[in-house]
């Protein structure tokens, strides 16, 4: 065993996104690319001298051999040690647990969380922070910019470190502790939730689906959904994790949970059903024959969340990205707490947490969590939602219509425009950006125009600014229409177009989101000329 320095040079391309640094698998897979990303986050961070890590992953194609990689060079890198989930496993919040109960210098997760996976789609490594949250942008811009000047990283020559079982190892002076990646994520859950109570509700003959996509999820939902909450065997579908997700994308959406929300709405349907995604962040909520969109899942979870042992003393503020519905504002209204809107992107609720000034955050990308982690958590959101059904005993779809008797509904949808060439995704954003100032009085098929601007953030906590965030119509009817490019994808571009309208009549609250919402549909085409732009006559997905 040898510790060597490799020369190498600097390769471009490799600025985090959204969320950790994310392309297509063989491109991580080329000479120098990972080790040279890896070596330019030890840098980026001080360097790893001396301190400990976590470091786990979805289990996508690539996962096994980059774990390996990054061990090598945390040994020639000088850490003391590495906590590593059972054959390199760890879902995103459950490695954000680990780095916060351990009290780690961070860690690495090997994730591009929602993306497909295989040695043909996407590959994704990001840096959390000691708070357990995905590294904030002054960070990231440190590891980009070492990146950029790289001449050398430093790596153990070795064999492969067995992870197949937990227990301690050493590669040189590296301690490596494997960890069974699910026994602390289920015992954080135990207890934040009533599990007697949603115990007795699932005994009680109330049937749920889960659907793990064939992703991170499986194991951690088989053991506390399934055997520490006695859901019926089965319970959880596409339980076995696959490194390419069978195929599909581990998106939780009406789209590609094609098959969940087919079960929701046949005659047979169970009382609740869920997903989630690649990593185990995201979540998607279904009752009998509804769907909850993830807005105001977020909003329902905000006016009940007191109903669960670890919030029964109210929440201290809710915290929600910019294109996320505004439904949840209504019910921090109500229960009088703050209520923040960030930039897209967990990143950006970290400070907000850490200082204690929020205790629930969302994002309209099936993204729900609180303070617990620094991460969303999609098992975390299935077992509030499971905590609430419990309490009230009322079915979902009902739990929805009297939140939106009570608040009004947020008729919500995003439709996204994928693989658009990127020069013209840019020349629609800069068509748009330039005309922002002119649009105000302006009127598109009998809506006029209130506010247009691009959304930048000023973090109360910390001070930083973050800008160009996304470009935001509002309309006189307290409509609006923002739109955004994605920062996760990894060929071309893709187009977020986020629409809203505001319904307070309680017998306007059960339409077709589609129909209540063409009006500002056509006006979002009208004002940002989407298809003259793309091309394409019609979204590719519909959230
Ligand atoms: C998307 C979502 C964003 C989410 C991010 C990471 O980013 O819009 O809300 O935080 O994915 O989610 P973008 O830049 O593509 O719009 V995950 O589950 O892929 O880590
Ligand atoms: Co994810």
């Amino acid at each position: 065993m040898e510790q060597i320095t490799v020369n190498t040079k600097p390769i471009q391309g490799q600025k985090p996104g959204t969320s950790g640094l994310r392309k297509k698998t063989r491109t991580f897979m080329e000479p120098h690319f990972l080790e040279n990303y890896v070596q330019s986050i030890f840098d980026g961070i001080g360097g790893i001298e001396g301190k400990t890590l976590v470091l786990g992953g979805d289990g996508r194609y690539f996962n096994d051999r980059a774990s390996q990689v990054i061990l090598r060079m945390a040994a020639a890198n000088g850490a003391a040690k590495v906590i590593v989930g059972q054959d390199a496993i760890l879902s995103t919040p459950a490695a954000s647990n680990l780095i916060r109960k351990r009290g780690t210098d961070g860690g690495l997760i090997l994730s591009a969380s929602h993306n497909p996976g295989g040695p043909d789609e996407d590959f994704g490594l990001k840096y959390n922070t000691p708070n357990g949250g995905p590294a904030p942008e002054n960070i990231t811009d440190k590891i980009h910019a070492a990146t950029q000047g790289l001449t050398r990283y430093r790596i153990t020559e070795a064999q492969d470190i067995d992870l197949t079982s937990p227990g301690v190892t050493t590669l040189g002076q590296l301690e490596i502790e494997v960890v069974d990646p699910v026994a602390d994520y289920a015992m954080l859950m135990e207890e934040i939730f009533d599990f007697d109570a949603i115990r007795e509700l699932l005994a009680g003959g109330f049937r749920i689906r889960f659907d793990a996509m064939h992703a991170v999820t499986g194991p951690y939902a088989v053991e506390i959904l399934e055997n520490r909450l006695g859901a019926a065997s089965g319970s959880v579908v596409n339980a076995t994790p696959s490194p390419d997700f069978g195929g599909g994308h581990p998106d939780p959406n009406p789209i590609w949970a094609k098959d969940l929300v087919d079960a929701m709405m046949s005659d047979d349907a169970p009382d609740f059903g869920a997903a989630s995604d690649g990593d185990g962040d995201r979540n998607m909520i279904m009752g009998r024959g509804v769907y909850v969109t993830p807005s105001d899942s977020l909003a329902l979870l905000a006016a009940h969340a007191h109903l669960a042992p670890a919030y029964k003393g109210g929440l201290k503020g809710v915290a929600r990205s910019m294109p996320t519905s505004a439904a949840v504002d209504r019910v921090a209204e109500k229960k009088g707490i703050a209520c923040y809107e960030t930039p897209t992107g967990w990143k950006f609720f970290g400070n907000l947490l850490d200082a204690g000034r929020v205790t629930l955050c969302g994002e309209e990308s099936a993204g729900t969590g609180s303070d617990h982690v620094r991460e969303k958590d999609g098992l975390w959101a299935v077992l509030l939602w499971l905590n609430i059904l419990a309490e009230t005993r009322k079915s979902v779809k009902d739990l929805l219509s009297e939140h939106y008797a009570e608040y009004g509904r947020n008729y919500y949808s995003r439709h996204d425009y994928e693989d658009v060439e990127a020069e013209k995704a840019n020349a629609l954003m800069d068509g748009l950006r330039a005309r922002l100032g002119e649009l105000q009085g302006k009127s598109f098929g009998g809506l006029t125009v209130k506010t247009a601007d691009e959304f930048s953030y000023d973090d109360p906590v910390d001070g930083s600014r973050a800008t160009a965030q996304g470009l935001r119509v509002g309309f006189e009817d307290g409509g609006r229409v923002v739109f955004r490019l994605s920062g996760t994808g990894t060929v071309g571009a893709t187009l977020r177009v986020y629409l809203e309208s505001l319904e307070t009549d309680p017998a306007k609250c059960d339409r077709d989101p589609q129909e209540a919402l063409a009006p500002i549909i056509a006006a979002a085409d009208e004002i940002a000329g989407i298809k003259s732009h793309t091309g394409r006559d019609a979204p590719n997905v519909i959230t």
